[in-house]
Parts: structure tokens; C-alpha cells; sequence
């Protein structure tokens, strides 16, 4: 049986968020830095035969030399493992490349040119074949009409690039390698390793199984959910032509992006916000991963909270935590609105509640929120004398 690890978008250098203060930024940057390392330990432990790299390893403008030194190390440290890497779109093979300048150990092969190469692996009856990127940008179909060599083996694909799912509708001219089904279908390949897209998925074309890893650490507040790599075994069928491909997913990523909402209606004080965002997840989620918290709800219109002093009250509590002020204040429009209400702010409120009615009947919500926000804005002006942003940072 083969076994392989398949890992994609380490994204080796990536700086952090800007939003993370200097220490946690450092401590992230090299948690994404040694990530390599981890992968290489599951290599040991699984004995797998191959690793697969699809591209984004590292950030051409942001990885250091003393990075590129650690990997050779690290690829040396697993010299049963033979390592196939092909170049994307964050580490293309420009002329100062750390995959031209740093000198790779023998078990390691990077896919040099954008046309397709093959290494043929006699020993494990598998055919590895692969492109590099050579631009940032590329919006060749690079795939198009290809078809593996040699039968009799077991085909891998390495690559980086952008699965079009709609081709047959509009090929909508992707500057990230399009890879149109047909490509992978008519290529006799039995395992694609792609990479390029963060989030992981796999899905089947014709015999072939292919596999976007997803990155090994979530980069943006997107990159929601587990991230880790794939571990493929792949059996002779016996008897019969094709092989038995089981790709399984094994999460490692070491923290995970969290979005949730949380409603404040009725809170009134900074420390009992403070308690409510406590309540979220539990004590090792908080302080492992990184929060995006929204506080909706309906508040006191006098009431303001201070989100910057609420995330500093909070900072020990998270390894990061933004909040996002998503509040309404709490104004009784019923009276408000009331006809014998003849106030300015009756008369005003009568007025934009009349206009949001009229655009939520014409089913313009987008207006509709405007003139919400507008009642709101107008509101605190009369009453406080000054507009109050509850809402976005
Ligand atoms: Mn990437």
C-alpha cells in the first residue's frame, strides 16, 4: 500500500493580522513557520512514502533565508519520505526563489518548469507528475489536454490552481491556473493534489480523486472550521485495473477562527458585557483561538460601550478577540410614533418609520436599513445631541 501525506498553502513568512499586537504576531508567524515540522512528524509516524506540497509552501516577499535553512533540515529529517513540491502562486520560481537559491536535500523534487513533468518512482509503481508557476499570475490552462505517459502505474498529479466548476457555462477567466474538470477527467491521473483554495475539500472525477488540503493554518477570519492536511493510502485493486484511493482528513492546525454572535439586549454596564462575552465557548477555545465576537441586540440608547477598553478588559481572556458593535438602541417608537405625539422627535420618528414601511413593502431591504439607520442617527441627535456608531469599527 502507498501512503502519501498531501498538505498545500503553509503560506511559510505570511505576516499576521495586523490587528495582533507584536507579541502574538511573532508567536503566530512562527506557529505558521513550523508548521513544516508538524507535517514532517506525521510523515514519520504514518511512514508515508510521499509528500505532497501544492504549492504557497512559503511567501516569496516574506520568508526568511533562516526559514528556507529549518525546511532543508526538516525535508533531510524524513529521507524515507520522498518529497514532491510544486511552486504556486505566493512562491512562483522567479529568479531569486529560495527553491533556486537554498540547496535541497535528494529526497526532495521541485516542479521547476510551468510544463508538465513526471518522475517515474520504479520502487512504488508510481508516476508523480507536476508544473511549477513561474508568475503570480497565471490564466493559462495549463492542464488542458493533458495526458499521463506511461500506464500500468499509479498517477499523481501535483498542482496549484483553481478548480472551475461552472466551465461549461463560462470559463470565467481565472488568473489562478483554471482547471476545468475535463482537465483532471481525461488525464488517466488516479490522485490530483491540488492546492490553492484554503478551505479543505475532495471530490471525485471519473476514476480520479482529487484533494485540496485547505491551508495548514487558518490565515484570514474566513478560514472558519479545522485545517490540516490529507493522508491518502492507495491498493492495487486486485485483479482489475484502478486503484483504491481513501484520502482522510487529519486536522492540525494549532488554532482556529471562531465568528459568533452574541446578544447584549438589556445589559447596561461595561462589566456585564464584559461577563456575557465570557460566556462564549469555553476556557481553553477562548484563550487558544482567535474570536471575531458581534454584539447585537437592543441597548439603552444613552448607553455607548467602549469597544477598544472592552477588548483590553478582555485581552488575557483571548489569544485575540475583535468585537464588532452591532447594536441597536433601544428607543420606544411606539410612542414615539404615536399620533398625539407632536414633538420634534414624534414628528421625525413618524416621519423616516413611515418611509422604512413603504421601502420594506417595495422589498428595497437596502433602503429600508438605511432609513432604519437614519431614525436612529436623527434620534440620538435630538435626544443626546450628537450621533452614536454602534455599529462596524
Ligand atoms: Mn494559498
Amino acid at each position: 500500500m502507498l501512503k502519501i501525506v498531501h498538505a498545500a498553502d503553509i503560506h511559510a513568512g505570511r505576516p499576521a493580522s495586523r490587528e495582533l499586537d507584536r507579541e502574538k504576531a511573532s508567536i503566530r508567524r512562527r506557529e505558521i513557520e513550523a508548521g513544516l515540522s508538524r507535517i514532517a512528524d506525521l510523515c514519520k509516524r504514518a511512514k508515508a512514502d510521499l509528500l505532497l506540497l501544492s504549492g504557497d509552501l512559503f511567501e516569496h516577499s516574506h520568508a526568511r533565508a533562516t526559514w528556507a535553512k529549518e525546511a532543508r533540515e526538516v525535508f533531510r529529517s524524513i529521507g524515507e519520505t520522498r518529497v514532491f513540491i510544486s511552486p504556486g502562486n505566493h512562491d512562483p520560481l522567479v529568479r531569486d526563489s529560495l527553491y533556486k537559491t537554498v540547496d535541497w536535500p535528494e529526497n526532495v523534487t521541485v516542479f521547476e518548469s510551468d510544463a508538465i513533468g513526471e518522475v517515474v518512482l520504479e520502487d512504488l509503481n508510481t508516476v508523480v507528475y507536476g508544473l511549477g508557476w513561474r508568475t503570480y499570475l497565471e490564466h493559462r490552462r495549463l492542464l488542458k489536454g493533458f495526458r499521463k505517459a506511461r500506464e500500468g502505474f499509479f498517477s499523481v498529479l501535483v498542482v496549484h490552481g483553481d478548480v472551475v466548476w461552472n466551465a461549461a457555462v463560462s470559463d470565467n477567466g481565472s488568473q489562478y491556473l483554471p482547471i476545468h474538470l475535463e482537465d483532471l477527467e481525461g488525464s488517466g491521473i488516479d490522485y490530483a493534489a491540488l492546492g490553492h483554495i484554503h478551505a479543505p475539500g475532495k471530490f471525485t472525477a471519473g476514476e480520479m480523486t482529487a484533494v485540496y488540503p485547505g491551508c495548514l493554518e487558518p490565515l484570514d477570519f474566513g478560514d472558519k472550521g479545522e485545517r490540516g492536511v490529507f493522508l491518502v493510502s492507495a491498493d492495487k485493486r486486485e485483479g482489475e485495473a484502478g486503484y483504491d484511493v481513501q484520502a482522510e482528513f487529519i486536522p492540525m492546525a494549532l488554532r482556529q477562527m471562531r465568528s459568533e454572535d452574541l446578544d447584549i439586549t438589556g445589559l447596561d454596564t461595561l462589566e456585564r458585557v464584559r461577563n456575557a462575552v465570557l460566556s462564549v465557548g469555553d476556557r481553553s477555545t477562548r484563550k487558544r483561538d482567535l474570536w471575531a465576537i458581534r454584539l447585537t441586540g437592543v441597548v439603552e440608547p444613552e448607553i455607548v460601550f467602549d469597544v477598544p477598553e472592552l477588548e483590553r478588559m478582555l485581552g488575557d481572556d483571548f489569544f485575540f478577540l475583535r468585537l464588532i458593535p452591532d447594536y441597536s438602541p433601544g428607543y420606544d417608537l411606539k410612542a414615539l410614533t404615536a399620533p398625539e405625539n407632536s414633538s420634534l422627535e414624534g414628528r421625525f420618528a413618524r416621519h423616516l418609520v413611515g418611509l422604512r414601511e413603504g421601502l420594506i413593502a417595495k422589498g428595497d431591504e437596502r433602503s429600508a436599513r438605511v432609513a432604519d439607520l437614519a431614525l436612529q442617527y436623527g434620534l440620538d441627535a435630538l435626544r443626546q445631541g450628537k450621533v452614536i456608531l454602534r455599529r462596524g469599527r
